[in-house]
């Protein structure tokens, strides 16, 4: 899928865009359903008849006891990538997802850094600040320990949120500021705590939701700056599926490891397995057609990966 020049200018302009209908209704809805599962062990409408009816909601932030940096599992499940469920494990093959995020980094050769499942659920929801002037930042760092620059199109990367579900005013959208991915390494090295307080920072633009239909994915520059607000309605969550890549020419240095360490590898060795080969590039395997790919190592490949669709590599 090819973005419009438009599409490709705002990115550039803004550092985001929002791309509509990218992945389809009953695909979000069968995601949604997993996604609410691993983090209530029920649905979501179940889980609010429960607090409901006891008065009490306990929160549902998974807790991090493994070796994975970022996220942990939550008491039903793993919100790590992969989890283990089709239905949302496959959402990284889309090949218009891919197409999209190829052009925002402006190479084919793209690499992952993390996903996971990012939940906000409404009746325990703390991850706002207190202000609507606070809690901005950039998540560079989630991925990487270099500082942010000025220079664009190299050593930041791209983040994006699948919407699995409508994100209206009151569902706690993320407030992103418009252009600001150009402005951020410059505030981040001021000593007035611009970024604490956005108010500091006259040349910042108004900040702006993230609303958007089900089917939408975000995507944004890891310089992007952004913060959370509360739900206005607490009634709701938003469930997102989160996904971060560089480009491969940098990725040494922008990643998050977690795919390669050893307690790992039996959620990632199936989900090689059985993924594309497209996909299987974005976490460093060459290509279709390399010279990589003889005899000998389709052999050694087999015997790694037994459940492995070679076919694709042997020419
Ligand atoms: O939840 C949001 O709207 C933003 C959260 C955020 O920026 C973060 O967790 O890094
Ligand atoms: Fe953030």
């Amino acid at each position: 899928m090819k973005l419009t020049q438009d599409q490709l200018d705002a990115f550039d302009r803004d550092g985001f865009i929002m791309v509509e209908n990218l992945f389809d209704p009953d695909s979000m809805a069968a995601a949604l359903r997993d996604m609410e599962h691993i983090f209530y062990g029920k649905s979501f409408a179940e889980y609010l008849a429960d607090v409901d009816k006891t008065g009490e909601a306990d929160s549902v932030e998974p807790t991090v006891s493994n070796v994975v940096a970022h996220y942990g599992d939550t008491e039903y499940g793993r919100a790590q990538f992969p989890t283990g469920f089709d239905a949302l494990d496959r959402l990284i093959e889309n090949e218009d997802y891919l197409d999209v995020f190829a052009q925002c980094l402006g190479t084919d050769d793209v690499s992952y850094c993390n996903a996971h499942l990012f939940m906000r659920s409404g009746p325990t929801d703390t991850r706002y600040p207190e202000h609507p002037w606070q809690g901005y930042h950039a998540d560079h760092g989630t991925n990487t320990f270099l500082p942010l620059s000025k220079a664009i199109g190299s050593f930041d990367y791209v983040n994006s949120g699948v919407y699995l579900h409508d994100v209206d005013d009151d569902g706690a959208p993320m407030q992103v500021i418009p252009g600001s991915h150009r402005q951020a390494a410059d505030v981040y090295l001021r000593s007035d705590g611009g970024m604490e307080d956005i108010r500091k920072v006259p040349e910042f633009a108004e900040p702006v939701p993230t609303t958007a239909k089900a089917g939408s994915a975000l995507f944004y520059s890891s310089y992007l700056i952004h913060a959370a607000i509360p739900f206005e309605n607490k009634r709701k969550q938003r469930a997102f599926w989160t996904l971060s890549m560089a480009r491969g020419d940098t990725s040494r240095w922008t990643k998050l490891a977690n795919p390669w360490s050893g307690p790992e590898q039996q959620f990632f060795k199936p989900f090689w397995e059985k993924t594309t080969a497209r996909v299987r590039t974005l976490f460093g395997w060459p290509p279709v057609g390399h010279p990589f790919y003889s005899e000998t190592t389709l052999k050694g490949i087999a015997m790694r990966f037994p459940e492995m669709d070679l076919s694709p590599y042997q020419s």
